[in-house]
């Protein structure tokens, strides 16, 4: 689907169409699991919404531990030790590259980008094409968190902005981007993130109404524990408050494009460099120019 010839963008040169191999797209993870693509209809979902819900992609016990772990984050944090003591540490590292987030992120947060002869395309099958940028989690219970609605109008925006949408026929890309873990059940209204659908492509400001969350415009959703919610942060949204009996354990990991970076923020050293090589790639230095680590070296 992707990697089809009427797909294109202009590349470097002379408006050249930008047609990648699809070599440049991994297949498979850090860890060997295979990339699970976007159907079509969660591709053009995403597009018309700016938010996407997967549900049930994790297994009990996946959750479970990821529970676990999140819960003595803000429980008992010296209990963990520090390289381990934030939301992709412990057994959520394996969250970061998850098959599904690899695939939802090389279908729209990677920009291959090649000038055709001296520097490839900026991902390979050891190599993602788009960075990690931060992680924190929430740990809300009934009464917590509040209404804050914010972002919007991601076609307006002009680059080095992040909160960037842009579509083209065929390809679309996101600059700063959200892969939101859901590890307990979300009732719709009770307290899940609030979205505009399409304000990410909107081209006028949001009335004064969307300020109030009786606004007709505010959707969200329901979901089983571990499902993955990914929006644009080009979309207009918000928290609110939390209602439900069960505590939301979420966690909140975000990306972005290779040579743009919004968060002033790194993950622990020791946890980076105990990290399988192409899951390191994620956290390569920021810039565009042949940034892309060769299958043979890796
Ligand atoms: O708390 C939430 O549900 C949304 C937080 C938020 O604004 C974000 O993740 O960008
Ligand atoms: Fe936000």
């Amino acid at each position: 689907m992707k990697y089809s010839d009427k797909y294109f963008v202009f590349d470097k040169d002379l408006g050249r169409p930008q047609l990648p191999e699809e070599t440049a797209y991994a297949k498979a993870n850090s860890i060997g699991r295979p990339v699970v693509e976007l159907t079509e209809e969660q591709r053009y979902s995403f597009d018309l919404r700016g938010w996407l819900l997967v549900e049930n992609v994790l297994s009990d016990d996946e959750i479970a531990v990821a529970k676990e772990h999140i819960t003595r984050l803000h429980r008992a944090p010296d209990s963990l030790s520090e390289h381990q003591r934030s939301s992709m540490g412990g057994v959520c590292e394996d969250l970061i590259d998850h098959p599904v987030v690899v695939g939802f992120m090389n279908e729209f947060v990677y920009h291959p980008f090649t000038d055709g002869s001296k520097t490839p395309p900026l991902g390979n099958q050891s190599c993602y094409g788009f960075r990690m940028e931060m992680s924190f989690s929430q740990y809300r219970e009934a009464g917590d968190g509040k209404f804050g609605p914010h972002n919007g109008n991601g076609m307006m925006r002009v680059p080095g902005d992040h909160h960037t949408y842009h579509a083209f026929p065929g390809q679309v890309h996101t600059c700063l981007t959200r892969a939101l873990w859901e590890l307990n059940p979300v009732a719709e209204g009770q307290g899940g993130t609030l979205f505009v659908s399409g304000s990410h492509k909107a081209a006028f400001t949001g009335p004064q109404s969307l300020r109030t969350i009786d606004s007709p415009f505010w959707e969200s959703y329901s979901c089983p524990a571990g499902s993955v919610l990914f929006f644009t942060e080009a979309v207009t949204h918000s928290s609110s408050v939390w209602a439900m009996d069960t505590p939301r354990i979420a966690i909140f990991n975000s990306y972005n494009s290779i040579g743009s970076k919004w968060h002033n923020w790194d993950p622990h050293p020791e946890l980076l460099a105990q990290m399988p090589p192409m899951r390191q790639t994620m956290f390569r230095p920021v810039y565009v120019g042949g940034n892309v680590i060769d299958e043979a070296s890796a």
